[in-house]
């Protein structure tokens, strides 16, 4: 194998690798906070937010500081939320005093 079929080879496996890496990369939650913040000013308002289901039926959950926008902090702690995960009940793991 001469150089030059080296090098073709190479390049052949260096952007196989690069267009694996780019659909593995895919839908991060930066991308899906870019998608729905239609108006780039790096926060989500009621209306941006309606666009996404999950997110605008737990809007008063996910805006944490009850600012009436949700910026990127809030988000990524709603994106890693599991779904169905039930708000906080209190099984008292020190157990009772009783
Ligand atoms: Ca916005
Ligand atoms: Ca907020």
């Amino acid at each position: 194998m001469d150089t030059r079929a080296k090098n073709r080879l190479f390049i052949m496996l260096a952007s196989l690798l690069f267009s694996a890496a780019a659909v593995g990369a895919g839908a991060s939650s930066t991308d899906v906070f870019n998608r729905l913040d239609t108006n780039k000013d790096g926060q989500l308002n009621a209306v941006e937010a309606s666009e996404d289901d999950g997110l605008s039926s737990k809007w008063t959950e996910v805006d944490q500081d009850q600012n009436g926008v949700i910026d990127r902090a809030e988000f990524s702690a709603f994106e890693i939320r599991p779904e169905n995960m039930a708000p906080a009940e209190t099984t008292n793991p020190s157990g009772g005093t009783e």
